[in-house]
């Protein structure tokens, strides 16, 4: 496409994904009821993903936002950096704020815990479980028997561990309070809680281990969900489209949204501003690394600069939760 028919990107935002990953379309939920107009550049659901490489990216988890020439891994450091830059106000509904539940949830629905459980509900069933490349794919990402288990035990075992799950949601909602902390708007926690659960329900067709009658609370709670993310998209209407190569030519075209940069002199680490490091998960994707200069260290979060694939410069952010940072 030529640069005078290349689309506007609402806010510097891009968003890189598949419709099928939970993870990406708990990202579009959240951009959605914030009311946050953004790009979408659409990935394949496996490797390669020539446009995250052009930007000099290897962590290879979907999904992927850039913000200006700012790359955010990770969709807790994603939403993070979306919280910071677009408070609560008319024009951007907030979550409300909530309290205990939302940090259990945080520390408790990813890779290790909950997601993995609904992870452990995919099998043969399932379309994409019959594709070889996907197979091949994911089985290059978490290990050679991923997807072997055609007797159904694995489902039933994952089932036993969100039942519990449902269970606990299920006591939280007990005097009929419509959102977990109570309190008439849709909450942090409930966003932090509930996008796992809705996918097990929907996509992963789990509904045979979740019964009405036994979770009607929970159930209930996730249609909300589904219906308040529903208007919302409808509201803030579609994203725009931006083909990879316009994704890439945009960002190395930026300015970085983040201009903060400095190491907290407190972090255990003791890495010093400038120092050549690698970052990577440490709970799934591992064996993909981003290698650069460190340009900022923080509780919360790690910056470096990395080399696109023509010479120029981009900065990947990553959480420090699940990431581990090496000299
Ligand atoms: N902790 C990450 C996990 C992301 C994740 O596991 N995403 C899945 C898709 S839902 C993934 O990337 N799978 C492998 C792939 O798509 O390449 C996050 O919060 O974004």
């Amino acid at each position: 496409m030529s640069s005078s028919t290349r689309p506007l990107i609402p806010n510097q935002i891009i968003l890189y994904g598949y419709p099928g990953s939970p993870y990406f379309r708990r990202v579009k939920q959240y951009l959605a009821f914030r009311q946050i107009s953004y790009a979408e550049c659409p990935t394949s659901p496996i490797l390669p993903r020539p446009m995250l490489a052009a930007l000099g990216v290897h962590y290879r988890r979907i999904p992927v936002l850039s913000i200006g020439k700012d790359i955010y891994v990770d969709s807790s450091a994603i939403l993070s950096r979306l919280d910071a830059l677009f408070p609560p106000s008319s024009s951007h509904p907030g979550l409300a704020p909530t309290g205990l539940s939302q940090i259990l949830f945080r520390t408790n629905t990813g890779s290790e815990g909950v997601f993995s459980r609904c992870a452990g509900m995919l099998d043969s069933r399932f379309p994409a479980m019959k594709d070889p490349a996907f197979v091949k794919d994911r089985r290059d990402m978490i290990g050679p028997n991923w997807g072997s288990d055609t007797s159904g035990k694995g489902r039933a075992e994952a089932a036993v561990g969100l039942r519990r799950v449902f269970a606990e949601v299920e006591t939280l909602l007990h005097d009929g309070r419509e959102w977990i902390e109570g309190g008439k708007g849709m909450g942090r926690a409930d966003t932090e809680a509930v996008w796992p659960l809705a996918w097990t329900i929907g996509d992963l067709q789990a509904g045979e281990y979740f019964s009405k009658t036994e979770f009607p609370k929970t159930l209930a709670w996730i249609e909300r969900y589904r219906k308040v993310v529903k208007d919302a998209a409808a509201k803030a209407g579609k994203p725009t489209k931006v083909e990879g190569e316009d994704a890439v030519a945009f960002v190395k075209g930026a300015e970085y949204s983040d201009k903060e940069s400095g190491v907290d002199s407190s972090d255990p680490l003791g890495l010093q501003e400038g120092a050549e490091v690698q970052v990577c998960p440490t709970d799934s994707g591992t064996s993909y690394k981003d290698r650069g200069k460190l340009v900022k260290l923080t509780r919360d979060e790690v910056v470096i600069a990395v080399k696109t694939d023509d010479g120029s410069e981009v900065r990947i952010h990553a959480p420090r939760w699940n990431f581990k940072v090496r000299a």
